[in-house]
């Protein structure tokens, strides 16, 4: 709480000159306004209610949501959908705490946040006297953080928030926490001198052009490719040059991968996707191009068996970050700088009689891809009940199909891989999902961002388990009237709904839930509309009908229990001990 004596009381005697003053309230929404921020996604509770109230009073779109993490979320996802900061804001402590995680993932999936929280009073917390949630927030968020900014003075508020979009989008971007005790907010000082005190940040992210030796280094190494290979990533979907990219793709003539958020960028489907083709092209390429996407373990870190022979290909990598190269393996031509200016200088070097790659190369994936198609597409046309992953999203495929500015807002295990592969996105920036670090419950927040921020349609593919981290903000999506649609895999647990307790207790299995829930009448509770669906054809029906609705639908879909594997796609990376392995090996299903 304030100490006494702060400058931050306007005597009774002031009141008449009050109109020549602002105060760290004003300052503070001045200067986000001044800098494009349009949005704020908080939890109210002291010390921002009322910055909540005035951000609101003054223009900004203030949404409150339950919980701090999605709100924080949807920051975040608000940021790689706009390459603006998306504003989280939060109390102090376990408000701070809460926003953290969401700030931690930004940074992590290098998406531009600026999470600002409520504190206590340095002269408390520095004493540690015990404060109301007293906690040093900026040393605790420093190291989980691109960078971390402590305002005390009216007048610095201008340059503070300068500082925090210009670090969220410079570069490579990533979140950014602005402390803001208490106190600062009730400083008034002299509205002209306040005015004075802002500032507007010029060209914060700028274009970051490769050199011309990087440049032709690459042309070198592509010129000797027999086996090509380009990988987008989420980066490359970030930095909204899709025109350049397609164009360097399409001349390049290469099979491309796209990772998850990649998808789109080039329709999934184009004749030069090896999406379906991913073991073949990760094992046989010699030439690898990793355009905004990184070695780390979504791609084994570009070794092991699935990547062939030790050394067996030449990496050239485009990123913004410098640092990111050599991160994993060898990168032959590292070339530094965004995806757009890159591309743009490759196509160019390029000119315009760029060979395409041998047709054995090609003619190889494409005959794999259509092998892969043709054994998935098998499995999509059933109407089983109940339903496997395969028939409800084979209903979900045709729903974006046919709403391609549709945003996919995708988490769970099973219910997330599966529907990686089989729901085609056809522009860019379209799928948002669990990111670099696979982080569960993110889906309402994204959601609520994707929706807010675009004004598409918005289908959210969840887990039950997935849904469970973040359901209660489908009240939040029920109070703003969003167009989104809830579809929640039932298959009554994490990654299947049979397992057994081993000890025969009482008690459930770990991994289980209280069979047959009906999430739907949870969305009935807050007005919104509830669906409960147990097979393809009724869950396309009820899923076209609500996207097109545009109002707040949750559709309960029952999924075989037995149906799903551990961990989804990624069993793999669970620890094994022959111990273990003779224990209980025979218990465990799938
Ligand atoms: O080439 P081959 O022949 O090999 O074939 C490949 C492709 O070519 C082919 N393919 C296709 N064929 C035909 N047509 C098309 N279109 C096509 N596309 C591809 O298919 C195969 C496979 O290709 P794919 O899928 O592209 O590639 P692959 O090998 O899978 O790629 C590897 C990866 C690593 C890149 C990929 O698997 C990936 O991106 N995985 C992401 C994994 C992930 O992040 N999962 C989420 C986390 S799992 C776990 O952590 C969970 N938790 C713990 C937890 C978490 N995460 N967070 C928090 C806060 N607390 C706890 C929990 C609790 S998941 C979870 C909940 C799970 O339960 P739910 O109820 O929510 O969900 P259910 O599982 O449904 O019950
Ligand atoms: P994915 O998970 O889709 O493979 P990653 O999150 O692993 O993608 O990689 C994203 C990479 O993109 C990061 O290394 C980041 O530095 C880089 N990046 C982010 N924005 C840009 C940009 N505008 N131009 C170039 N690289 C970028
Ligand atoms: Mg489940």
């Amino acid at each position: 709480m304030a100490p006494e004596g702060a400058n931050n009381s306007v005597n009774a005697g002031d009141s008449a000159n009050v109109e020549n003053l602002t105060d760290g309230f004003h300052l503070l929404i001045d200067a986000l306004k001044l800098n494009g921020i349009e949005t704020i996604y908080n939890v109210p509770g002291i010390p921002i209610t009322d910055l909540g109230r005035y951000a609101q009073a003054s223009g900004l779109r203030v949404l409150s949501f339950r919980h701090e993490q999605h709100a924080g979320y949807a920051a975040s996802v608000a940021g790689f959908l706009t390459k603006k900061p998306g504003v989280c804001m939060t109390v102090s402590a376990p408000g701070f705490l809460n926003g953290l995680t969401a700030l931690a993932n930004a940074t992590t999936n290098c998406w531009p946040m600026i999470l600002i929280s409520g504190s206590s009073e340095r002269e408390i917390v520095d004493l540690m006297q015990g404060d109301y949630e007293e906690m040093d927030q900026l040393a605790i968020a420093k190291p989980l953080c691109k960078a971390a900014y402590r305002v005390l003075h009216a007048e610095d508020i201008g340059i503070a928030v300068a500082r925090a979009v210009r670090s969220a989008v410079s570069g490579r971007p990533g979140g950014v926490y602005l402390d803001i005790p208490g106190a600062l907010l009730g400083q008034v000082m002299d509205a002209v001198e306040g005015e004075k005190s802002l500032v507007k940040v010029i060209d914060p992210a700028p274009r970051q052009v490769p050199s011309q030796d990087a440049i032709a280094r690459a042309i070198d190494v592509m010129k000797g490719a027999k086996k090509p290979l380009i990988i987008m990533g989420k980066g490359a979907a970030y930095d909204q040059s899709d025109d350049a990219i397609r164009e360097f793709v399409e001349k390049s003539g290469y099979p491309y991968l796209p990772m998850s958020m990649a998808k789109g960028l080039l329709p999934d489907g184009h004749p030069q996707s090896a999406a379906a083709a991913r073991s073949l092209v990760l094992k046989e390429s010699d030439v690898v191009i990793m355009m905004g996407a990184r070695l780390n373990w979504l791609l084994s870190h570009g070794k092991g068996k699935q990547w062939g022979e030790p050394h067996s290909k030449k990496f050239i990598q485009i990123d913004i970050d410098p640092k990111e190269m050599d991160s994993n393996v060898e990168i032959a031509a590292p070339l530094v700088g965004d995806v757009g200016s890159v591309v743009t200088a490759l196509s160019e070097a390029m000119g315009n009689d760029w060979p395409k790659p041998p047709s054995d190369w090609t003619d190889a994936v494409s005959t794999k891809v259509k092998t892969n198609v043709e054994r998935m597409s098998a499995n999509l046309q059933n109407n089983a009940s109940p339903m496997n992953y395969q028939g409800a999203l084979g209903a979900l495929r045709r729903v974006i199909d046919e709403r391609p500015d549709a945003i996919l807002v995708n988490e769970g295990a099973n219910t997330l891989d599966f529907a990686r592969s089989i729901i085609n996105m056809h522009k860019p920036r379209k799928r948002v999902d669990v990111g670099t670090w696979g982080v569960m419950g993110i889906g309402m927040g994204s959601a609520i961002a994707a929706a807010v921020e675009t004004g598409h349609p918005v289908l959210a593919v969840e887990g039950d388990s997935a849904f469970g981290f973040c359901g209660m903000e489908i009240e939040t999506i029920c109070r703003y009237k969003l167009p989104i649609t809830v579809v929640i895999f039932n298959n009554n647990g994490i990654y299947r709904g049979d397992d057994e307790n081993w000890s025969g207790g009482e008690d459930p299995a770990t991994t289980t839930f209280v069979p047959d829930s009906r999430y739907d009448q949870m969305m009935e509770a807050f007005g919104g509309t509830g669906v409960h669906v147990t097979n393809p054809d009724e869950l396309y029906r009820a899923t076209a009908e609500a996207m097109d609705s545009g109002k707040p639908t949750l559709i309960n879909a029952a999924i075989d229990p037995a149906a799903g594997k551990e961990s989804g796609n990624i069993g793999s990376l669970n620890p094994q001990s022959v111990v273990a392995q003779a224990r209980y090996g025979a218990m465990k299903k799938n």
